[in-house]
């Protein structure tokens, strides 16, 4: 056998050891179960995108275009099955859309035969990632996305960089009509559009930021009403959840995937930053809004919902959780998907009723060691009453 041969059959078959491995649940805290296996890895790319197939051309059977990275996924259920548009990061640094598909939202996730071509504006973008997918009521299902480039406003500084919202549409997720970026009077990344309309116009959860990676004075999650989303501007927009000193979120915070609307409210799934010697750690945690008034902020369960755990602490960007997908199905199930240290995306599940029962019945964060304490012992307090 050629060494072609030998290697082509070697990858095929680990490829398709991987792809269809079973998943394993793993019992959690009450509130949600993770899962043993990541769902998606950048082993689990195809190796047609790596590798080129020719053995004249290829004798070795030699990785052509590496990937380097499987993260921040937008979801969305679809004709049956669970989508996943991954943000795929090649070995160059440049991220790129790509669906990812599973019968069950748990495992056999396998890429469908290209990645997305996403069209560009007249400024094309030197990268873009993290979708945020929404379903809208105006019938199209819309991406949106940050979209990076080199601030030429610094020639002299090589890493000066601007991020901005971009925006496109489809309606069978195989074709792209990309719309203008959003006009905003700030840079923006995790920019996220509410399914619904409000008011008569489209609703944005925004993240307002002085600079490329400082929020500065960029409050928290901000919201903002759009008349036009084929020439999106942010006129007015105000903070609905705001970062605080000593919490999980004091440092940064941006809204995840769009809200799942549920007969208590709104159950928002976000992101919070905060700053250690080793950096910057990113945890995930819920909030819940108001069903007439999205902005208005209903429950808001103190700390954080997820930390990484094990392996998911080490990868490219260690102590890392990001969310901006997650799947409610009809019968209450939720498939909150995850990527751990910009690496591997995984899977956690929990239903609506738990997801609802754990942010209007965890304590708020009292802001002070002496508030935590007190809470705690009012639990004690409680628990005591009921074994005597
Ligand atoms: C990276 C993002 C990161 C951002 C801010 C970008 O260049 O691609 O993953 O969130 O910088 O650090
Ligand atoms: C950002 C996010 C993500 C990333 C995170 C950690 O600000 O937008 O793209 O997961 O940093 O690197």
């Amino acid at each position: 056998m050629t060494t072609f041969e030998y290697r082509k059959n070697l990858v095929l078959a680990r490829y398709e050891e991987l792809v269809t491995r079973p998943n394993i649940k793993l019992e959690g805290n009450g509130i949600y179960n993770r899962y043993a296996h990541p769902v998606v890895t950048a082993d689990m790319v195809p190796p047609t995108w790596k590798y080129d197939f020719n053995p004249e051309t290829n004798p070795w059977f030699m990785e052509r275009i590496g990937c380097n990275a499987t993260l921040n996924s937008g979801a969305i259920k679809w004709k049956d099955k669970y989508l996943l548009v991954v943000r795929v990061e090649g070995m160059d640094r440049k991220s790129y859309f790509a669906i990812a598909e599973s019968p069950n939202g748990i495992d056999n996730f396998r890429f469908r035969e290209r990645p997305i071509t996403m069209p560009d504006t007249d400024d094309p973008a030197t990268n873009i990632y993290d979708m945020r997918l929404t379903a809208h009521e105006d019938g199209y299902i819309y991406g949106l996305f940050c979209v990076e480039r080199h601030d030429d406003s610094c020639p002299g500084d090589l890493s000066a960089a601007t991020a901005a919202c971009g925006i496109a549409r489809t309606k069978d997720l195989e074709t792209w009509e990309r719309l203008p970026d959003l006009i905003s009077k700030s840079q923006q990344r995790n920019v996220v559009l509410h399914p619904e309309f409000v008011n008569g116009k489209y609703a944005l959860y925004t993240r307002p930021q002085d600079g490329f990676i400082d929020t500065g004075s960029g409050g928290g999650i901000g919201w903002a009403l759009v008349d036009d989303i084929t020439h999106a501007e942010v006129k007015d927009e105000i903070i609905i959840d705001a970062r605080y000193y000593h919490t999980i979120k004091e440092v940064k915070n941006g809204e995840g995937p769009h809200p799942i609307k549920t007969s208590r409210g709104w159950l928002h799934l976000a992101h919070g930053v905060r700053g250690c010697a080793s950096g910057l750690r990113y945890v995930l945690y819920m909030y819940m809004t108001s069903l007439e008034e999205p902005w208005k902020k209903i429950a808001s369960p103190g700390g954080y919902l997820m930390a990484p755990v094990g392996e998911e602490y080490t990868g490219d960007v260690m102590n890392v959780l990001f969310a901006n997908g997650w799947i409610a199905d009809e019968d209450g199930k939720v498939f909150i998907y995850y990527a751990s240290s910009d690496t591997r995306m995984h899977v956690a599940t929990s239903t609506i009723d738990q997801l609802v029962d754990y942010c209007l019945n965890t304590p708020q964060d009292g802001l002070t060691t002496s508030a935590s304490v007190r809470t705690i012992n009012s639990l004690i307090d409680n628990n005591l009453k009921l074994n005597k």
